[in-house]
């Protein structure tokens, strides 16, 4: 049989196995407006609110937007918005096609029609996934970076933004001017506490930018915060290709691990979809899910994407195939990381961390370490420099840890083991990349160069010998014995 190009009128000869929306697609309501339309988001919130619609409820259809580029709404479009998500562990894969997403924007070909359905009253959640230096924040302290081009840029064209705090603000003043009451922010980013960023960000922007709706805006406006999980990897022309062997022609398919997880805040003044109906786990304080993930996955798969990248491992799986760096990250998962926790009720600890490493180990998915070594001043602090002050604090030793912030120094010097470019993707890449420039091959020097990065290491990290000292010897050691030889020897 020839595989099926993707659309709604093609639907019912897609191959038996493939689940499609049986819902009424042109009856549903858009009550979610999302901002950051990637391959997260797509194999993430929108699965759950699939089903959500497929149970009946058509309050919830997503208008996606992209805050950059069209290139998913062009991919999404000739086939009505629809893509697969495909879902590959030990079993045979699982294909499901998704129809939540029911218009995509992108909002820089035209800021107000995203402003406009923000401000729409069947819309009741704004939800984000724009990635950690989409909140144009200050890394170390959560502040909104006032210097930020962005910020600076919206503050002085409010009706045509181009930060997701921007649009955040023009929905919100849409709103109030017809009479509507503030959509629930909903922020689905690996941020630390991440409703409490978003909305210290957001106040303080709506204090420079609109000081009369500022107080309204704090007292009104609910930021639940959320901790989420799943992995995956950005799609590629191969997976186009697997695709299609399994009779389906999409043009932006979205491949997936079988485990997923979400954790919400439940508060939404506006209501919302019945997600815990689904699997989502509604609950009062998210913190302790959200801290737990963020260093224990995250922490670790930045410690592998920095060792693994360095060591030459192109992928998450074939990184934990090396004895060594597996045994590393499992003791940071096993003794470093769970003393800085508090444990959320009813998890086992050892159980998680076992997950986490098969899920590390599925070959199923190529995750690449390239991808998740992407953005490291972003994501350092909340993943390996929480847990490093947490340790700090008791008294105990962070070796482990040193030696995951000392590669990720080592990476951004730009140049790997064998002399050859790192394509080093960061919005401080250029200033990382002239520190390391002018330090050289000098441990000491490159290490107290970027110690000095206050919007990432914060005022105390660099004045604590316990922190800076092991951090400096794992670094000389990156140069001077190889990054193998230096992960043979810790782990
Ligand atoms: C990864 C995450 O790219 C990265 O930084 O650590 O995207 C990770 O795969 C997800 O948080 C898993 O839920």
């Amino acid at each position: 049989m020839s595989p099926v190009t993707l659309s709604l009128a093609t639907l019912g000869r897609l191959p038996a196995a493939v689940e499609w929306p049986r819902y009424d697609r042109a009856q549903a309501r858009c009550g979610i407006v999302h901002l950051g339309l990637g391959a997260f988001h797509r194999a993430h919130q929108a699965v759950y609110t699939e089903q959500v619609l497929a149970s009946g409820d058509l309050g919830w259809g997503i208008v996606g937007a992209s805050l950059r580029s069209p290139d998913t709404r062009d991919a999404l479009a000739p086939q009505d918005g629809l893509y697969t998500v495909s879902v590959r562990g030990p079993d045979a894969p699982h294909y499901q096609v998704i129809g939540a997403i029911q218009h995509s924007l992108v909002a820089p070909e035209n800021p107000q029609a995203l402003i406009a359905a923000m401000a729409h009253e069947d819309v009741k959640i704004v939800s984000l996934t724009v990635t950690e230096k989409g909140y144009c924040h200050d890394p170390a302290t959560g502040e909104l970076n006032e210097a930020h081009p962005d910020i600076v840029h919206d503050l002085a064209h409010p009706e045509a933004p181009r930060s997701a705090i921007g649009f955040l603000m023009a929905g919100l003043r849409h709103r109030y001017a017809k009479g509507l009451k503030p959509f629930t922010v909903l922020t689905c980013d690996n941020l630390p506490a991440n409703g409490h960023t978003v909305a210290k960000v957001l106040r303080r922007f709506a204090q420079l930018s609109d000081p009369g709706l500022a107080d309204t805006i704090a007292q009104e406006v609910a930021f639940p915060s959320t901790m989420v999980d799943r992995i995956v990897p950005s799609t590629t022309d191969a997976d186009r290709a697997i695709l299609a062997e399994a009779g389906i022609i999409d043009a932006w398919p979205i491949m997936t691990e079988p485990f997923t997880q979400w954790v919400i805040e439940d508060h939404f003044p506006l209501g919302r979809p019945d997600w815990g109906r689904f699997g989502a786990q509604l609950v009062a304080d998210v913190l302790p899910f959200e801290t737990m993930k963020l260093r224990m996955l995250n922490g670790a798969h930045s410690t592998l994407a920095y060792l693994g990248y360095l060591s030459g491992y192109e992928t998450v799986a074939e990184a934990m195939g090396d004895a060594a760096l597996a045994r590393l990250v499992e003791r940071m998962m096993s003794d470093d990381i769970p003393p800085t926790l508090v444990i959320p009720e009813g998890t086992d600890v050892a159980a998680y961390r076992r997950s986490l490493l098969e899920r590390f180990r599925n070959p199923a998915l190529r995750h690449r370490t390239w991808q998740i070594a992407m953005d490291g001043s972003q994501k350092l602090p909340q993943r390996l420099l929480g847990p490093a002050r947490d340790l700090l604090a008791q008294g105990r030793s962070l070796d482990r840890i040193a030696l995951g912030v000392a590669a990720w120094m080592r990476y951004v010097t730009g140049v790997d083991e064998h002399g050859q470019p790192i394509d080093v993707r960061d919005p401080l890449a250029r200033e990382l990349r002239q520190r390391a420039d002018a330090a050289g091959r000098n441990g000491e020097a490159l290490a107290r160069s970027l110690l000095a990065v206050e919007a990432i290491f914060g005022a105390d990290l660099p004045q604590d010998p316990r922190f800076t000292v092991p951090v400096i010897k794992a670094l000389e050691s990156l140069f001077t014995h190889g990054v193998k030889d230096t992960v043979q020897a810790q782990a």
